[in-house]
């Protein structure tokens, strides 16, 4: 019988079929903010510019105190500012600006406005330099034939309490907080002028807490320019609760939360197996804070308030269908908690939701890693976003926890850069009660790691190149080496011998452990020749054997990083994760084991200047792959256990 993934035969290879998308179903407030066609363009200047105020260029020694530069600055800005954009100098303000002591820039923040209101989002930041020189700018000014419509809105009926009301009412329905129509009318109100800007604003008292933690809320009108470059006028309102504080803009004409922010840094929590955590065998779940590496996801790894995000969406699928958006996945608690009981001595669908919780951590950990160590946006990785530009984005990973379309197994399914590939994780039945591969990190290891070779060998718009024969086999062997790389604890030694599925199985799921010992391990290349051997995952055991050697030799030469994400690549583990993934992108579509032990060793080369090349042949001839092993083509793969030489 030939079965799927982790155990099983081969990896699949999707078409590209598109499946219809639903809407998410959370109710839980995202941030939101009109994406201006024309951004906010950066524009840095090679030679700098310089200033003049009137038909006058600065004086660059302006010899009044730093304040009164500061505010001819300004001016000088907002000049040109207006005359380069078609825009009144009236209808720009300074918001603020100083010279910074260490650099010696001034940097000047301006806003545009209309009716004397700001418009929030036209923005613009000037820094110039000691000799009142523009540096660089950038702006997302509405463009001038914009504001006409605006400025017709008579916006001083828009400050009545009556107004300001209706913007708290549907602020409240958005964020999904009761606020009867009898609290608010309950609420008093007076006018307040605005520090900052000195623009009225009303001050809302008396909300019940679960709306505004001290019972006010503060409203007042501003302008929003939209997408399209259109200005409307929008209510702002500004209301802090338990954790959140939210500045919100309303747009009057139709009634809808068009911007919304929070000034609360949101955190993420997970109660997890955390990743020096093997599996419940291994030790306990533990509360992990904000654990989301700022380089490879810089927005953090939850995009709501569910295990949906930019890297991963992991969720349910007892039917094993091929849909997700609208599965079940669980809420956090209030602060981004997430928190779930699991009792063991019950069946693993009474605790989905940590199961769930587990496999996108492990995901988001995976990508991380590999975005860290290469696999990043250019080289084809799964974001729905690719914060970079690069490569194609919209296809994070789509990971179904207990998926009910098998057992005893998991899979991947890697499409090509841009379509969402699956990961299907199956409960395993051979123990009472029955055990959840969600739980166990090197099974979700390596089968995200399907993905990273998949993706990286022959191209991200290529996925066919690690199909089967020793392509395959070694698809399969990356898969458990990249498992056995981030389960390293710094106890471990060159003879400790590592098991795969040990805890879902209750026994290794492949034919020996992985083990630097010749008698535990005897795998060497010949085995390829056995008939055993013709299946992907067999002949990915040699492989991954092969790269045991390969780590240990690494790690007893280099030494050993205790965090494998630092990426310190004076390490042993550090550097073997490097050059394996080093080695994907520099190796042919359906590479043979030579092809691959080359790429390898040019990796290396590459990365080090050939420090470990002696260590790494010789690793990969006690396996049999010396310097003569033949190719495939060459009929046979007899073992070879020289080393170069000088080796
Ligand atoms: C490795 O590759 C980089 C990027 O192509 C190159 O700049 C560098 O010189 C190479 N290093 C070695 C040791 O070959
Ligand atoms: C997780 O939730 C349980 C209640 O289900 C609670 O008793 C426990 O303290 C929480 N754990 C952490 C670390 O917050
Ligand atoms: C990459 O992501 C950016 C958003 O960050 C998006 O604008 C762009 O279209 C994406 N590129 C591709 C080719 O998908
Ligand atoms: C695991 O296997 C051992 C025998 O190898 C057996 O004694 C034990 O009960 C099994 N554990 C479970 C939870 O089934
Ligand atoms: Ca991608
Ligand atoms: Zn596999």
């Amino acid at each position: 019988m030939k079965s799927l993934g982790i155990l099983g035969a081969l990896v699949l290879a999707l078409s590209s079929t598109q499946l219809s998308e639903a809407h998410g179903s959370s109710s839980y407030p995202r941030a939101i903010r009109p994406k201006l066609a024309g951004g906010q363009k950066f524009t840095v200047y090679d030679t700098p510019i310089a200033l003049s105020v009137g038909s006058n260029a600065i004086n660059p020694a302006v010899p009044v105190d730093t304040k009164n530069k500061v505010e001819i600055i300004g001016t000088a800005i907002i000049d040109k500012l207006s005359s380069e954009n078609n825009i009144p100098p009236s209808n720009i303000r300074v918001t603020s600006a100083y010279a910074d002591t260490g650099s010696g820039i001034t940097h000047i923040y301006l806003v545009q406005t209309v009716d004397g209101k700001d418009i929030t989002n036209s923005v613009a930041n000037v820094n110039v330099d000691a000799s009142n020189h523009i540096i660089s700018l950038s702006h997302s000014f509405a463009p001038a034939g914009s504001l006409v419509s605006a400025a017709k809105v008579d916006s001083t009926s828009l400050e009545s309490s009556d107004t300001a009301k209706d913007a708290l009412s549907i602020l409240a329905t958005h964020i999904g907080i009761s606020l009867t129509k009898v609290e608010l009318e309950a609420a008093t109100h007076t006018t307040v002028n605005n520090i900052i800007s000195g623009q009225p604003q009303l001050v809302v008292e008396g909300l019940p807490t679960a709306f505004a933690i001290d019972g006010t809320a503060k409203v007042n009108t501003e302008y929003i320019q939209q997408s399209d470059g259109s200005v409307v006028p929008v209510w702002r309102v500004v209301v802090e609760q338990k954790d959140h504080w939210w500045n919100a803009h309303i747009d009057v004409s139709n009634q809808k939360v068009i911007s919304l922010s929070d000034w609360y840094a949101q955190s993420e929590s997970y109660f997890v197996y955390a990743k020096d955590t093997l599996s419940p065998a291994d030790g306990s779940r533990k509360m992990v804070v904000d654990p989301a590496y700022a380089s490879a996801s810089p927005k953090e790894w939850v995009s709501d308030d569910t295990t949906s995000g930019n890297n991963v969406w992991a969720q349910s699928n007892p039917f094993g269908s091929s849909t997700w958006k609208t599965n079940h996945r669980p809420t956090a608690q209030s602060g981004g908690v997430f928190n779930y009981t699991i009792d063991f001595t019950k069946a693993p669908k009474t605790y989905i939701d940590a199961a769930i919780t587990q496999l996108f951590y492990s995901n988001n950990i995976m990508h991380d890693l590999s975005f860290i160590y290469g696999f990043d946006e250019a080289a084809g990785n799964f974001q729905d976003e690719n914060y970079s530009g690069e490569g194609v984005g919209g296809d994070y990973v789509v990971a179904f926890a207990q998926d009910g379309g098998g057992t005893n197994n998991a899979n991947f399914a890697t499409p090509p850069d841009g379509e969402n590939p699956r990961m299907r994780m199956y409960i395993w039945t051979q123990t009472r009660p029955n055990r959840d591969g969600d739980l166990e990190q090197d099974i979700v290891a390596h089968e995200f790691t399907h993905g990273i070779s998949n993706r990286l060998t022959g191209g991200p718009a290529n996925t066919d190149c690690l199909n089967d024969g020793e392509a395959g086999g070694m698809g399969e062997g990356w898969s458990d080496a990249v498992a056995n790389i981030l389960r390293l604890k710094s106890t471990d030694t060159s003879h400790t011998d590592f098991i795969l599925g040990d805890y879902v199985y209750n026994k290794s799921i492949r034919k020996y452990p992985y083990s630097t010992s010749l008698t535990t391990n005897p795998s060497t290349y010949s085995f390829l020749d056995s008939p055993e051997y013709e299946e992907v995952h067999d002949i990915g055991e040699v492989w991954a054997e092969m790269l045991y050697e390969v780590m240990w030799a690494l790690i007893n030469k280099n030494g050993f990083a205790k965090d494998i994400f630092a990426h310190d690549l004076t390490k042993g583990n550090s550097i073997m994760l490097q050059i394996l993934l080093d080695g994907m992108k520099l190796q042919p579509c359906n590479p043979t084991f030579i092809d691959a032990r080359d790429a390898i060793i040019q990796a290396e080369n590459n990365l080090t200047g050939g420090k470990n090349k002696c260590a790494i042949w010789t690793a990969f001839a006690k396996r049999g792959l010396g310097v003569n092993a033949p190719r495939p083509e060459e009929g046979s793969h007899t073992d070879d256990h020289t080393v170069p030489s000088g080796c």
